[in-house]
């Protein structure tokens, strides 16, 4: 079995094991962070091969999909794909099992992966939508299934009008049931962890501070520091997928899987 080096581990404090074995409600908001050691690429990492001339800042809008539906079909296609090999990772499981473990638990992500969903966690609050699904411009549809085919964007399966990701782009407002159960759950809980996310994009990187104000525990898990590093009461710089694992192990040792 590889032995972990000192480096590995990382030190999770006493206080912060309490506070989750004793926790009444955990909220976790996810960003693109937790699925980097699945192989997606995080929304600020530079885009890899044909896509790295483009900022995906400016191809997930709507003005950039009505000047080239094409492209940004194909971006969202590319990502799909890529998405499709991609696994849930050692991070997306330890999320599952807090779940299973905590009285609440309550999973906002901003990601559009579905890899929470694949990871077994029950309900997951997609504050951006999902690459898994298309919206009809025409009839409003949602659909999983659309022909790829002779045209691009694909034409809906209802009406034959054009499909445009239903995710939710710069510029869009985010559904409003969707935000609105994550601002209740960072209300409502008394341990909220951000994980993985650059904290830029807004209203999601309110969510923290929301949960803060209304007096949770907050923890941060990220390699590197964030605009809200400095307003959290636990920080644990490392991947996600190293952390949380540990984070587990430590706070149900009687229930901890051997380390793979
Ligand atoms: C809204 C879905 C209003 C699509 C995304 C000026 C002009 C226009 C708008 C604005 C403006 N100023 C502010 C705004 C608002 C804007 C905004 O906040 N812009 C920012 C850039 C300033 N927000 C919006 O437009 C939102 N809508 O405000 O609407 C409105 C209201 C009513 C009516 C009409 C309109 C909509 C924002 C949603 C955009 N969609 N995604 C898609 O995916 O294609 S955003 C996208 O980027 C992600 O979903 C995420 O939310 C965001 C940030 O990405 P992260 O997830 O944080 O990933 P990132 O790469 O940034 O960072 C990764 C982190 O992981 C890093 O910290 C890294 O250190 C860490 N990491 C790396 N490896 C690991 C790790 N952590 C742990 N483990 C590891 N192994
Ligand atoms: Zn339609």
């Amino acid at each position: 079995m590889m032995s972990e080096s000192l480096a590995d581990r990382i030190i999770i404090p006493e206080a912060l094991v309490e506070a989750l074995r004793h926790a009444e409600h955990v909220a976790v908001l996810t960003g693109a962070g937790i699925s980097a050691e699945s192989g997606v690429p995080t929304f600020r990492e530079a885009q890899k091969g044909l896509w790295a001339q483009y900022n995906p800042e400016d191809l997930a809008t709507q003005e950039a999909f009505e000047r080239d539906p094409r492209r940004v079909w194909e971006w969202y296609a590319w990502r799909r794909k890529l998405i499709a090999r991609a696994e849930p990772n050692p991070g997306h499981l330890a999320l599952a099992q807090i779940e299973e473990r905590v009285p609440r638990f309550s999973l906002i992500t901003q990601n559009i992966d579905e890899l929470h969903f694949r990871a077994g966690c029950k309900e997951t609050i997609e504050l951006h939508g999902s690459i898994g699904r298309s919206r009809c411009l025409s009839c409003d549809e949602v659909t999983r299934e659309w022909v790829e085919g002779d045209e691009t964007p694909p034409r809906c399966p209802n009406c034959g009008g054009m499909l445009r990701p239903d995710v939710v782009w710069f510029g869009e407002a985010l559904p409003f049931d969707a935000l609105a159960r994550a601002v209740a759950a960072a209300h409502d809980a008394d341990l909220f962890f951000s994980v993985g996310t650059s904290g830029v994009v807004y209203p999601a990187a309110a969510l923290p501070l929301e949960a803060i104000e209304y007096g949770a525990t907050a923890v941060e898990i990220n390699p590197e520091e964030t605009p809200a590093t400095v307003m959290m009461d636990f920080v644990l710089k490392g991947p996600a997928g190293r952390v949380l694992p540990q984070l587990v192990a430590a706070a149900w040792p009687e229930q901890a899987a051997p380390q793979q």
